[in-house]
């Protein structure tokens, strides 16, 4: 593989508050030849690395490496780089977009939708209470469960809900081709109609200005009563006062939250209590370290072999 001046592939990672060694030991168990260092032992700008590996990296430091052939997100996510004001946007940024990824993020919201159907936080609050009392679900078949944002993750979790037997809705900013037992719908103005049709809204939309505050008080009240919301995309889609006022009301039935406006969320915060909402760290799904290091390094060579890596970040769209 080539890369650096000397013709070593050269890999700077940068993972802040996580132990390091075993993420660069997952690069070198496919590639012991691969130079990977870990920020502040990157060297001089000038004989630094020919490829990025980065997790929310402090803002300008991207920068000062001219020779970075690309950039690779530790995550799906790339909100954490383009918050960066100095971010290099002439070079090729690829999100993550490993198999560990598809699968946690479907097993994640898998669960949480039984759980909304089933009424799962409302019996914990009764066994809570000792009180034993039936609580009887709808059938699957009359349930609609929602997916925001049909990419990479979206189109797993219908595939791991379809056999449930709910009524798959997704919303997209681009139409989709029909699939049997999916009803499509794209676009701000397929926005109401999808929240109108949708039980248990499951969101894995990134983080642009277009998704910013989509899920305010007057979406809300678009969706049926009793419906559910489970948010694993970022935590700037949901005005969260909105929120928690439509789940007061009774509007809303309950929530489950991966993510955050701000994260860690406050120890602090109301939300933590409410005996509505369940939370999780963001832990949706976790970027594996083996299967990371291997999409890593098969997109390096394709990138070395003057073809297109997977999973490009298009900065107009902003994911
Ligand atoms: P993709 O780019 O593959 O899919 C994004 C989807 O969102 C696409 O279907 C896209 O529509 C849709 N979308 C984007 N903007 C809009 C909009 N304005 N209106 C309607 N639809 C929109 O991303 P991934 O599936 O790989 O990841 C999605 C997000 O999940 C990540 O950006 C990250 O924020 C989050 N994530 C969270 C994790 C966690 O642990 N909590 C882990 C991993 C990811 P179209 O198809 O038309 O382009
Ligand atoms: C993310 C991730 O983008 O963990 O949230 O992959």
């Amino acid at each position: 593989m080539m890369n650096g001046r000397d013709g070593m592939t050269r890999i700077l990672f940068y993972l802040d508050g996580f132990n390091n060694d075993p993420w660069k030991q997952s690069l070198l168990d496919i590639d012991p030849a691969i130079d990977v260092r870990s920020y502040p032992d990157w060297g001089t700008p000038d004989d630094g690395p020919a490829y990025a590996f980065v997790w929310k990296p402090k803002a300008g430091l991207l920068k000062q490496y001219t020779n970075i052939k690309a950039i690779f997100s530790i995550g799906a996510g790339v909100d954490h780089l383009l918050s960066d004001p100095y971010l290099p946007k002439h070079i090729p940024i690829i999100r993550m977009g490993d198999e560990s990824l598809k699968e946690g993020m479907a097993e994640y919201m898998v669960m949480s939708v039984l759980m909304h159907h089933r009424k799962m936080p409302h019996i914990l609050n009764l066994q809570r209470k000792q009180t034993w009392q039936h609580i009887i679900a709808k059938p699957a078949n009359q349930v609609s469960v929602g997916i925001m944002g049909y990419g990479t993750l979206g189109k797993e979790i219908a595939k791991k809900l379809a056999p449930f037997g709910y009524k798959l809705n997704t919303w997209s900013k681009t139409p989709k081709p029909a699939k049997p037992n999916i009803t499509h719908y794209s676009g701000e103005s397929g926005l109401k109609h999808f929240l109108e049709n949708t039980n248990i809204i499951t969101s894995v939309l990134p983080s642009t200005p277009e998704t910013t505050n989509l899920i305010n008080a007057e979406t809300l009240s678009w969706m049926p009563k009793g419906a559910a919301i489970i948010n694993a995309g970022r935590g700037t889609l949901i005005n969260i006062n909105n929120l928690v006022d439509a789940i007061d009301n009774g509007h809303i039935s309950g929530a489950t939250l991966d993510v955050f406006p701000e994260e860690p969320l406050d120890a602090d915060h109301p939300l933590w209590k409410h005996d509505k909402i369940i939370i999780t760290p963001h832990i949706a799904a976790i970027t594996r370290m083996d299967s990371a290091a291997e999409y890593v390094i098969r997109n390096i060579k394709a990138i070395e072999n003057n073809q297109e890596p997977e999973n490009k970040l298009d900065i107009e769209r902003g994911y």
